[in-house]
């Protein structure tokens, strides 16, 4: 077979260039594609030695002598706290705001770098004083508050790792990653806010450092606990210590010590598709590099006037790299915001956007999709005119997703970012430069400055334009995983077998480049449908479904099938305003037949069941191997990752 993906969806025609008033203004010029292509590691040195302060320069750029191991800069030395906060203090912007912070229940905090650089040396004292040093692991579980970032810097600062494990994980996934990386603190909090309760923290810090069977070794020496809602909690006096007992009364003076480039950053844990979650591990010098190129290029970031607001939490990769690391290595000014979006009404988003006047607004597909869901006039009651650019990250975004982003949040003006990268990437390898590209809806389009990336065959040989296939990125990058933590072989067997002889980096997704080359992501390669012997992707045939207007959102996965092989099954959502004015009523044959009219009887349902809710993961994806159980009539399989565990039992009513 030498075309993994077919490619069925007509082409887009809704094209949007940048004002002109948006592009003389724009911080990325096309030279930065020219001189990548000139020199692209002397671009990255370029870059690097702009935009970071080095304590040693570095001589070395790449050292790829032992594939796929990479180095990047490693003779140089630098401190990435340092780089993140005390420059900008040294370089007289300490009153700046690093963080407007808006806890759910609506309490406020402003927090300036001065403050944030002054808070972080408290803790580095104190850290330093338990004997946590380079090296070391540290466990973070916390809300999304500032004493999380406040704690991140501290350990980066100290020259050891993090490992952030998302607030809403179990006791159980918090000990394994506890346990993986042998952490020696966590640093937590009593519990936070969400959807209008105190949730709790602790207890899941107690039973994941509690029970263990013989011979299971506890690494955690000490809990750290911020008391964040006052809740009553257990304590271990041996192990565990309030924040505010010792963080206020440590000395605020710390002078960071440099490190050497490919000194650990941070380990995240990302569950793939199969097998125990894999420990991603990153390191300094690139990493911080390609996180703040790509922060101050893509969303075009002038530190002195915009306020940026990226919404995922810190539990997860976009977190680090564009709400904590990319913004604050380029002095940014950030909104911080602890709970959900519908808290204490759908429209809170909104409310924080126009109370801060958010210029640069960063969130994912699944979260437009529910505003979609929820309708317009929402947002429409908010002045949301400080807004002048919007980016979507985690999943594609289907075109009218995206139309609707644009006409409803950005007055049909704003450019969309629409950035392609994962956990292992480090940071973002595909999205369009703002001032530069003409916008195309649903397109992740260009891959950056100083990033190449293929769309192949199986073989591993260009696919060309107008044509399907695998995702690859072919030459080593920045802020690449260096490995999976303590798992050197499962690192080379996931990401790099595959095309073993070629030497690129298999992402595991589909795309296609257009006819002017732009690339489409089609969605996981473990989700594509084989219909008849054609091979259709998950994110064309659910972008055609949510182009009709009754659709909010849509999921379709391939059921076994007698006559086809598989057969296209689709989960709807239905937008509420069309619920109340029409129903639901003959509306699952419609949608069929719609698809068969948008790109091709091939990719008609078999079936079109109307749902109330998706599985998704805790970060917003939408999980297919479950609703494919479903269709399929099978015991639905691990529910552990999901947001909401009820919600599979949900559909399997709704889809009786
Ligand atoms: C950053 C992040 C990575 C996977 C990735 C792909 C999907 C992310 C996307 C996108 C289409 C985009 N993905 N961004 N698909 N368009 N703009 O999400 O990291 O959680 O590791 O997920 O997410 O399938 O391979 P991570």
């Amino acid at each position: 077979m030498s075309q993994p993906i077919d490619h069925l969806a007509a082409e887009e025609a809704r094209h949007f260039a940048p004002t002109p008033e948006f592009a003389a203004n724009a911080v990325a010029g096309p030279d930065l594609y020219d001189a990548a292509a000139a020199d692209r590691e002397g671009f990255w040195a370029d870059q690097s030695r702009e935009l970071l302060t080095w304590a040693t320069p570095f001589t070395n750029v790449l050292d790829w002598s032992n594939p796929p191991f990479a180095k990047w800069f490693d003779d140089g030395e630098l401190n990435v706290a340092y780089n993140c906060l005390d420059r900008h203090v040294e370089a007289g912007h300490g009153d700046r705001v690093a963080f407007h912070f808006e806890g759910e229940p609506g309490d406020t905090r402003t927090i300036t770098y001065a403050d944030l650089t002054e808070e972080v040396k408290r803790l580095a004292n104190v850290l330093t004083e338990w004997g946590i040093v380079r090296g070391d692991r540290v466990a973070i579980y916390m809300p999304m508050i500032p004493e999380a970032i406040t704690a991140i810097l501290a350990v980066a600062r100290l020259g050891a790792a993090h490992s952030v494990v998302f607030g809403g994980f179990s006791a159980d996934s918090l000990r394994s990653r506890i346990d993986d990386a042998g952490a020696k603190l966590v640093i937590t909090a009593d519990g936070g806010y969400r959807k209008g309760r105190a949730t709790a923290l602790k207890p899941a810090v107690d039973q994941a450092l509690a029970d263990r069977g013989s011979g299971e070794q506890a690494t955690v020496e000490r809990v750290l606990v911020v008391r964040r809602t006052g809740q009553d909690v257990e304590w271990n006096d041996e192990r565990d210590v309030w924040w505010e007992d010792v963080v206020p009364q440590a000395s605020a003076e710390h002078t960071a010590e440099a490190f050497p480039a490919e000194n650990p950053l941070f380990i995240l844990y990302t569950s793939g598709t199969t097998g125990n979650p894999k420990g991603i591990l990153h390191t300094s010098g690139g990493y911080l590099t390609q996180a703040a190129f790509t922060h101050k290029n893509i969303f075009d970031l002038h530190p002195e006037t915009d306020v940026y607001w990226c919404t995922a939490d810190i539990g997860w990769i976009t977190g680090h790299s564009y709400a904590v690391y990319g913004p604050l290595a380029n002095g940014a000014t950030q909104v911080l915001y602890e709970g959900t979006p519908e808290h204490p009404e759908p429209g809170r988003w909104w409310d924080i956007i126009e109370k801060y006047r958010v210029s640069i607004f960063y969130t994912a597909p699944t979260a437009v999709r529910s505003f979609m869901k929820q309708g317009r006039e929402i947002p429409q009651k908010r002045d949301l005119s400080s807004l002048r650019l919007l980016g979507s990250v985690g999943e594609p975004i289907n075109p009218e997703a995206w139309m609707w982003f644009r006409e409803v949040i950005g007055a049909g003006l704003t450019p969309i970012v629409d950035t392609w990268w994962q956990t292992e990437t480090g940071a973002i390898m595909i999205s369009a430069l703002p001032g530069i590209t003409t916008l195309k809806p649903g397109s992740a389009q260009v891959p950056q400055p100083g990033i190449s990336i293929d769309v192949v065959d199986d073989k591993g040989e260009s696919v060309g334009n107008d044509a399907g296939g695998l995702l690859v990125v072919t030459e080593p990058w920045p802020s690449m995983l260096r490995g999976i933590w303590g798992d050197p072989e499962r690192f080379v067997d996931t990401y790099w077998k595959m095309f073993a002889d070629k030497g690129f980096y298999f992402a595991g997704d589909g795309a296609r480049r257009d006819a002017d080359g732009d690339i489409w992501l089609l969605g996981r390669v473990d989700d594509v449908m084989n219909v008849s012997g054609h091979r259709l992707s998950t994110a064309e045939i659910e972008s055609a479904l949510v182009a009709h207007e009754a659709t909010a959102e849509a999921a379709v996965v391939g059921a076994s099938d007698e006559m086809t092989g598989e057969a296209v099954v689709a989960f709807v959502i239905l937008k509420e305003s069309f619920l109340k004015a029409h129903g639901a009523e003959g509306l699952a044959e419609q949608l069929r037949l719609w698809v068969g009219q948008q790109i091709g009887p091939i990719a008609r349902p078999r079936d079109v069941f109307i749902v109330s809710e998706l599985p998704k993961t805790r970060s917003g994806k939408i999980m297919r191997r479950l609703l494919r159980d479903v269709a399929e009539g099978r015991e639905v399989g691990d529910t552990q990752t999901l947001a909401d565990t009820m919600v599979m039992s949900t559909i399997a009513k709704q889809v009786k």
